[in-house]
């Protein structure tokens, strides 16, 4: 597709620039789950005839920006061109110099993109210097999607707190497992890949010490290529998981979560079996529970932006009450299980009046293989 600069520009503009964002947020898609703390960015440089000469997207932090890549591929050719971005370029010397100073050296005369940079050394800062130099800009492309792509890095730069999903696989009548806790293989093959996609682009995984103890689960990513592992946080309050699990045994981090109070003879042998072992120890504020804020936050200090929660009933239960989740991802399998000892997917205190329960709207659903997989927001995300 060319640029056409002869006609009115805020006449082509709308449907140009929509296809060439679109490739923006498509590049960037390649470094989801790579970037953090930064977000992930895509950039193509368009030359003076209307043709794409550059392309690039940011792949790890401390490394160039995506406009960096695209603007060196271009070359010359950069010269009276339009820069397409999916975010405000920066304006900051941070791991990497400003991009700003570089897009107006090349000769660029215009820079479009998609929504402005929430950080605060950015935020509308570099439009003003665009501006300033004789550069213009337009901005708000497909901001809605924008904003969604990097959904992960605009809750973590607001608030210091990762983005948190909880993802459950149930049966249609809301069955997590058996009453013989067998939770094995309630959906099938397709929707159990799409939960190894999903691992491979959050920063962290989280789950409850029954779970480990239960499942025994690796955690890991498998069957995708270029995949990653992600860290593992572990909540485990009173240290009931072994530490020859499954969980603490590959190469990503470890976060065991647990109270403040234990022997640090008991630390060690979690310590000794895994050398990238973190502790967070945090108080217990009542009877097997602690205060979720304050792990989130200290995740997020660690530069963790999103976690995904693979949570039984308890840990579920308590995520929806404490109103921590920005998104619930949940596999419906067309099974039933009809046992009515088996545990239900939320273990939730009875509620007396049908207004008092958690109320989530329908963001998104898709078919996975023969398993509806929904993703469902809550009614006020941050
Ligand atoms: C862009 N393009 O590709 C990225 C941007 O430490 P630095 O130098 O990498 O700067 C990180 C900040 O720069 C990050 O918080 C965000 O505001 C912006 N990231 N900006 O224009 C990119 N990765
Ligand atoms: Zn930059």
């Amino acid at each position: 597709m060319e640029f056409d600069k002869e006609n009115n520009l805020d006449d082509i503009y709308p449907t140009q620039a929509d296809y060439y964002m679109r490739e923006c947020f498509e590049l960037a898609k390649n470094a989801l789950g790579r970037t953090s703390p930064n977000p992930i960015v895509g950039a193509i440089v368009i030359d003076k005839n209307g043709l794409p000469v550059g392309k690039g997207y940011h792949k790890a932090a401390g490394t160039e920006h995506a406009e960096v890549i695209a603007i060196r591929e271009a070359g010359d050719r950069a010269k009276d061109g339009i820069l397409i971005v999916n975010l405000e370029p920066c304006c900051h010397f941070g791991r990497t110099p400003p991009c700003t100073d570089l897009i107006v050296k090349s000769g660029i005369s215009e820079v479009v993109f998609s929504c402005l940079d929430a950080n605060p050394l950015v935020k509308n800062k570099s439009k003003e210097f665009l501006l300033k130099n004789n550069i213009k800009v337009f901005s708000n492309v497909l901001e809605s999607e924008g904003l969604e792509l990097n959904k992960f890095f605009f809750k973590w730069i607001k608030t210091k707190l990762p983005w948190v999903t909880l993802k459950q696989a149930q049966t249609l009548d809301g069955k997590v497992a058996l009453s013989n806790q067998n939770s094995k293989w309630i959906t099938g093959d397709s929707a159990r890949k799409e939960v190894h996609k999903l691992r491979n682009i959050y920063d962290a995984i989280l789950v409850g010490a029954k779970t480990v103890e239960v499942d025994n689960p690796e955690l890991n990513v498998r069957d995708i290529n270029n995949s990653r592992n992600p860290a593992r946080v572990i909540l485990d309050l009173n240290l009931i998981t072994k530490p020859e699990s499954n969980v603490y045994k590959n190469n990503a981090p470890i976060y065991l979560v647990t109270k403040a109070n234990h022997s640090k003879e008991l630390l060690s042998g979690y310590l000794k079996f895994n050398g990238d072992l973190n502790l967070i120890q945090l108080p217990e504020v009542s009877s097997g529970k602690i205060n979720f804020k304050s792990l989130f936050e200290e995740l997020g200090k660690k530069n963790i932006l999103s976690v995904l929660v693979e949570a039984g009933p308890t840990l579920a239960g308590d995520l929806v009450l404490n109103k921590i989740l920005d998104e619930y991802i949940l596999f419906i399998a067309p099974k039933i299980f009809g046992d009515i000892e088996a545990l239900s997917s939320m273990k939730i205190a009875p509620l007396s009046e049908i207004k008092d329960s958690s109320e989530f709207k329908l963001f998104d659903y898709n078919l996975i293989g023969n398993d509806l997989m929904l993703s469902l927001r809550p009614e006020v995300i941050f």
